[in-house]
């Protein structure tokens, strides 16, 4: 971790973000804090796996048909518990749940919070990092009532979204619309501090992020796309290395710090794509684009996808904004192949 001047804790970090909006009320600044509290809950859990009886699947699947861990349904309940009670959401969307939690009304608070608990779960039995990522909206709708245009908006309308990694260290990234920034849990006073500050992406794209096990069931266009990419090695230079975990959350972070891309297209395994809208593609979207990269689904910015419900799936294509349009300008040539 870099050493900083002096030590930023997230709460100081927050709030002093929130300062240059007049009329803030410290409810959002309150609502990110409360997001860091269930995030060291998860990574204390995430770090005695194999401690305690918390590694395996629990028995169940999600609305999605996937398989539950214990550690899946253990995030699952801390959020709920310690952001869904803490007052400042009226409303709550996750991976793990087929409805949309409304909090109780005497609990309720003007944000709306859409969450994956513990992306990556496929990987938690072996070490291997995983994360938890969300977006918050303002409830727009008046009165108590929670409606579909408090809970179904586009990703333009995201006023906080970010990630908690739980690797070598756990970390909490997260913007506001004013640049990304990252804390490093420090474990031995419980603190997230301040070591990431204003990241930027690297400009140049150095890594390719896909699994590339689905290439049978790929489209034209991304064979293409990756025909292109690696020609960029030639005999003299390796430009472009694969890096590919399986957990979304440790991929994007990594290429977010190195530069690189991400693709999870669509597929005739996943015609719709594999990645959730609302709790995996905005969220990173909009952290990918505050650090100077895009995001997209081959044909629009992530951010302007009109949600038609919780789980709404995509296509995704993040990282370095030149990369990012390069697989568009694929797609686009690919479809015009097949019309
Ligand atoms: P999850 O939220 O249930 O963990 O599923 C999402 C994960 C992503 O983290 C990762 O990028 C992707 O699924 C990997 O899928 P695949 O094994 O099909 O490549
Ligand atoms: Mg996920």
């Amino acid at each position: 971790m870099p050493l900083m001047d002096r030590l930023i804790t997230l709460t100081q970090h927050v709030r002093a973000t929130q300062l240059h909006h007049p009329g803030a009320s410290g409810e959002l600044s309150a609502l990110i804090t409360q997001i860091g509290v269930a995030g060291k809950v998860i990574s204390a859990q995430v770090n005695k796996a194999g401690l305690v009886k918390i590694r395996g699947s629990a028995g169940t699947t999600n609305i999605q048909g996937e398989v539950q861990h214990r550690l899946d349904q253990f995030a699952e309940r801390t959020i709920q518990d310690i952001v869904g009670r803490s007052g400042h959401v009226c409303a709550l969307m996750s991976e793990e749940e087929e409805e949309i939690i409304e909090v109780k009304e005497s609990d309720r608070g003007g944000y709306v919070i859409a969450y994956d608990p513990l992306d990556g779960s496929s990987n938690i039995d072996f070490n291997v990092s995983v994360g938890t990522i969300f977006s918050i909206f303002r409830k727009v709708s008046a009165g108590v009532e929670v409606t579909r245009r408090d809970t179904l908006q586009r990703g333009v309308e995201q006023v906080a979204a970010g990630y908690i990694i739980y690797g070598s260290s756990t970390m909490f990234v997260y913007t506001v619309g004013q640049g990304v920034h990252g804390f490093t849990l420090d474990p031995t006073v419980g603190e997230y501090i301040l070591s990431h500050p204003d990241i930027r992406l690297n400009a140049t794209c150095k890594v390719l992020s896909i699994n590339t096990c689905n290439g049978p069931y790929w489209d034209g266009w991304v064979h293409d796309f990756m025909g292109r990419m690696l020609a960029r090695n030639d005999a003299d230079k390796r430009r472009i290395n694969d890096r590919h975990i399986g957990s979304l959350v440790a991929d994007f972070h990594r290429n977010l710090l190195m530069g690189g891309i991400f693709l999870y297209p669509a597929d005739s395994q996943s015609p719709k794509g594999k990645l959730r809208l609302m709790y995996e593609a905005n969220p990173l979207a909009f952290v990918i684009e505050q650090a100077g990269g895009a995001a997209s689904d081959g044909c629009q910015r992530i951010l302007e996808i009109e949600p038609e419900w919780a789980h709404h799936r995509v296509q995704l294509i993040i990282g370095n904004a030149a990369e990012v349009e390069l697989a568009e300008e694929c797609l686009r040539a690919g479809s015009v192949v097949e019309a």
